[in-house]
């Protein structure tokens, strides 16, 4: 049966939450009949059904989206199309209570990070590329011919056509309309594979495209995991004309593979192992409050979060003090209270493997200066897949911990006595996603930040987003670059017209 409102709690439900399919402007039930438990890694309690696409949903999706793209939505004018998308960034305001309690419940990440962060870019990431697309200038070529009356080149952007948006769980809402939002304002329709673990924003994104009037077709939402399921059916689909993708390495590396049938470009924000470099001519608060976050919001679970700490050997010990009282003060707690700072990893398989490296770091000779293991939580939380914030030194830079994506709350802190030496083994990695960097010296940052192989370089600061500027890793972080007018390199084809006058 197709509906416009997926009825989220449905009474027959039992109360939980039911991810359904989103396609072609309706929610149904996967054509499998297969369904998967959605839990909330806060309790480790089933707290909703997921249907499980087959490759005969993913073909409906996919059509779906190709008949919007050439009926309804491609005959918008550019003007209309952002109308639309305003509404969508003020629905997301409308329903904010909702997204938020959903995106909690999914990732177990705080009410008081979700609050200011997720929820409120996934409004912004519809309003700001509206307006950037709005904006794009063309640019022009006069040039000579032979008979002196010349010809005019001018670039127009046009849409690339059906694009599959492949999402991982760790900033859900956030990351999935980072990539939807610039797609439709470039006239693009979508196929969204959520992340298994995070179904329910995605879906719940599907009742706001309606309420906005977004036409039928033009937001697809496909749930399942990724091999040999709906992630691997949707960018294998070969009437997908591009894939953008956020996630592992690893899994970037098969989606190339799909991707090289029928030559479909890629977008790839991978993973990542960044450094911060703090100098001793730093300010010292801030250089431990900015640390503090990009090592333990969102329970280490961001990719440009910092796994590798290098500190100037003066300030080491006071340093590494100072992040290890930080550490210890750090409220763990039930996700919905305000003042938890600190919830859960996503799911009890991510726990295992980053428990896997508190072991590890022990292996490898690690001294733990604080954390290293499981915390003792209330009862109703105890099932809960939580685990302790957690400081290592003492390792050389060639231990796995100091060098594989670990993606828990935790770091490897190291002194360095000089610039040359920081900047190599900051770069020694097979990683360039980001870094921060930490000092008062002005001449000192720019010749560091322009030496570190990382797509973004923050220094005296830690995600800082405008969202105007490229995005993007270099290495084996990413390929290409999205963000403002970079995103229009993807998301459309740049054509150009040569008229002869
Ligand atoms: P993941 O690669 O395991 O999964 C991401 C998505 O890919 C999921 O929806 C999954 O179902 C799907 N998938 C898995 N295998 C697939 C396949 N063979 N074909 C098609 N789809 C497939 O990543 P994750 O565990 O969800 O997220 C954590 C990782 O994402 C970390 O490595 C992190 O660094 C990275 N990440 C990077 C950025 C960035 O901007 N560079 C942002 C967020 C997360
Ligand atoms: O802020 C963004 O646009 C962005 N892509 C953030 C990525 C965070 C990774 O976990």
């Amino acid at each position: 049966m197709l509906e416009a409102v997926q009825q989220p709690r449905s009474p027959g439900s039992g109360g939980r939450r039911q991810s359904r399919q989103f396609i072609d402007g309706a929610y149904g039930d996967a054509a499998t009949g297969r369904t998967f438990d959605q839990v909330a890694p806060a309790t480790g309690q089933v707290v909703g059904q997921v249907q499980e696409a087959g490759r005969d949903d993913v073909d409906r999706a996919v059509t779906a989206a190709r008949q919007a793209l050439n009926g309804p939505w491609g005959k918008l004018t550019l003007e209309e199309r952002c109308q639309l998308l305003y509404k969508v960034a003020d629905g997301i305001t409308a329903r904010f209570d909702e997204f938020l309690a959903a995106e909690s419940e999914d990732t177990g990440k705080p009410y008081s990070l979700a609050r200011h962060i997720d929820i409120p870019r996934g409004a912004a990431n519809f309003k700001i590329f509206a307006d950037t697309v709005r904006n794009v200038a063309s640019k022009s070529f006069e040039m000579a011919t032979p008979d002196g009356a010349g010809a005019l080149n001018y670039a127009v952007h046009v849409p690339k056509g059906v694009v599959a948006v492949v999402c991982p769980w760790n900033l859900p809402l956030l990351l999935m309309t980072w990539k939807v939002g610039p797609a439709l304002a470039c006239g693009n329709t979508v196929v969204v594979k959520p992340s298994e673990e995070t179904p329910a924003t995605a879906t719940l994104l599907g009742e706001v495209m309606n309420e906005a009037g977004v036409p039928p077709g033009v937001y697809n939402v496909v749930h399942g995991f990724g091999p040999d399921s709906a992630g691997a059916f949707l960018t294998e689909h070969p009437d997908v004309d591009a894939i953008t993708f956020t996630g592992e390495t690893g899994t970037g590396e098969a989606i190339m593979r799909a991707a090289a049938t029928g030559v479909r470009d890629v977008s790839f924000e991978l993973g990542g192992k960044n450094p911060g470099i703090v100098f001793s001519d730093c300010d010292l608060d801030k250089a431990i409050e900015g640390t503090m976050r990009s090592v333990f919001a969102n329970c280490g679970q961001v990719c440009l979060g910092t796994e590798r700490v290098f500190v100037h050997r003066p300030l080491f010990d006071e340093f590494v003090e100072r992040l290890k009282v930080g550490a210890e003060a750090l409220t763990l707690g039930h996700p919905t209270d305000e003042a938890t700072q600190l919830g859960p990893l996503v799911s009890e398989v991510h726990r295992s493997k980053v428990r896997s490296y508190y072991d590890l770091a022990g292996q490898e000779g690690a001294t733990v200066v604080t954390g290293g293991g499981i915390p003792q939580m209330p009862s109703d939380l105890a099932g809960g897949s939580w685990i302790q914030p957690t400081i290592w030194t003492g390792l050389p830079d060639d231990a796995r911990v100091v060098r594989e994506e670990i993606f828990g709350p935790c770091c490897h802190v190291s002194p360095f006595d000089d610039e040359d030496e920081v900047i190599a083994r900051a770069n020694d990695t097979n990683y360039g996603l980001a870094a921060a960097l930490w000092t008062e010296n002005v001449s000192r940052a720019h010749r560091v930040a322009r030496q570190l192989d990382a797509g973004i370089t923050w220094v005296n600061s830690w995600f800082l987003r405008d969202l105007r500027t490229p995005f993007g890793g270099m290495k084996q972080s990413g390929i290409g670059r999205e963000g403002g007018e970079y995103s229009l390199e993807f998301y459309t084809e740049t054509k150009n017209i040569c008229i002869k006058l």
